[in-house]
C-alpha cells in the first residue's frame, strides 16, 4: 500500500469516486492544490471570490450558514462560476449527529447541500452510521472525514485518527480522503486536505493553529492544503492566492512520499 507516486493522472486512475477523480485531473489540468476557504458573510463577496481566486484553485470551500441573504440563486451563482473556471464545491458542514439526522442536514432545510456540494466534511466521532445515511441520501457527493483538527487543545488522539483510517477503508466508495493535519493514509488514491494554513501567521488568537504552505504538502504530506484568511484578508486577495498556490504545488512536486 506505499504511496510510489505523486503523480496526479496515476491517482485519478486509482479514484474510486468520480469526484476524487476529477479533483486529481483538476490539479493537474491547472496545477494548484489550492482550495479556498471562502469563510464570507454574503453572497456577493463569496461569488466575487469565486469568480476572481477561480482560476487559481482546485477547490472552493464554503460554509453557507455563515452568509446572511444565501438563496439558491446563491448556489446557481456558483456552480455556473465553478463550471467556468473548472473547480469542484465542498461545503464544510462538518456533520456529526445521528445517521437520521445528518441526512435531513445534508439534503434538506435552506441549503439543500446535496444538490450542488461536490464534496462535504464528516466527524466520525458518531460511528459508521453517520457515512451510512450520508451515503444513502446522496453519493454523487464525496465525503471527506476530519481525522485531526487544526487547532489548539482538540481532543483527537492517535487512536481515533487510525479508527477513521479504518471508517474510510471500509467506505471507499464514498469517502474521497480526510481533513488532517498529516498523512493519514499511505493509499493514492486518498485525497488529505490540511487546515491551519497561513504564511504570517501563526495562530488567530481563537485557537487556530497555522503552518506554512511547504510545511503541510512538503513534510506532512497533504495533498490539498485549505487557505482562508491568508487570503480573503490580504491587502490584494489574488496576488496572495497566486503566491499561496505557487507554494502548495512546487512543495506537492517536490514532496518525497510520506
Ligand atoms: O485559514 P483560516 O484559518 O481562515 O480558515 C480555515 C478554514 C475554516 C475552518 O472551518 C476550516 O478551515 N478547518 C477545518 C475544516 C476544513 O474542516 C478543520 C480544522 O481542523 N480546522 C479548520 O480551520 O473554514
Amino acid at each position: 500500500h506505499c504511496m510510489k507516486t505523486r503523480d496526479l493522472m496515476e491517482r485519478a486512475k486509482l479514484a474510486k469516486h468520480e469526484v476524487s477523480r476529477k479533483i486529481f485531473e483538476v490539479m493537474y489540468q491547472k496545477q494548484t492544490n489550492l482550495c479556498l476557504s471562502a469563510d464570507v458573510t454574503n453572497s456577493k463577496e463569496l461569488l466575487h471570490l469565486a469568480e476572481s481566486i477561480g482560476p487559481y484553485i482546485c477547490v472552493l470551500k464554503t460554509h453557507v450558514d455563515i452568509i446572511e441573504d444565501f438563496d439558491q440563486s446563491t448556489c446557481r451563482n456558483l456552480l455556473n462560476i465553478a463550471h467556468k473556471h473548472n473547480f469542484v464545491l465542498f461545503e464544510d458542514r462538518k456533520f456529526a449527529d445521528i445517521g437520521h439526522t445528518v441526512s435531513k442536514q445534508f439534503t434538506g432545510g435552506m441549503f439543500r447541500i446535496s444538490e450542488w456540494a461536490d464534496v462535504i466534511n464528516a466527524h466520525p466521532l458518531p460511528g459508521p452510521g453517520i457515512i451510512k445515511e450520508l451515503k444513502n441520501a446522496n453519493k454523487r457527493s464525496g465525503c471527506l472525514l476530519i481525522g485531526e483538527m487544526s487547532t489548539n487543545g482538540n481532543l483527537i488522539t492517535p487512536a481515533y485518527t487510525k479508527a477513521t483510517l479504518k471508517m474510510a477503508e471500509e467506505n471507499d466508495d464514498f469517502v474521497i480522503g480526510f481533513i488532517s493535519t498529516s498523512r493519514i493514509s499511505h493509499d493514492p488514491h486518498f485525497l488529505h486536505f490540511t487546515p491551519g494554513v497561513s504564511l504570517d501567521c501563526k495562530g488567530d488568537g481563537k485557537g487556530q493553529q497555522y503552518l506554512t504552505p511547504s510545511e503541510v504538502v512538503s513534510k506532512r504530506g497533504a495533498d490539498i492544503l485549505i487557505v482562508g484568511r491568508g487570503i480573503t484578508l490580504a491587502h490584494d486577495p489574488v496576488a496572495a492566492a497566486k503566491v499561496y498556490a505557487q507554494e502548495g504545488f512546487s512543495g506537492y512536486l517536490a514532496a518525497v512520499d510520506v
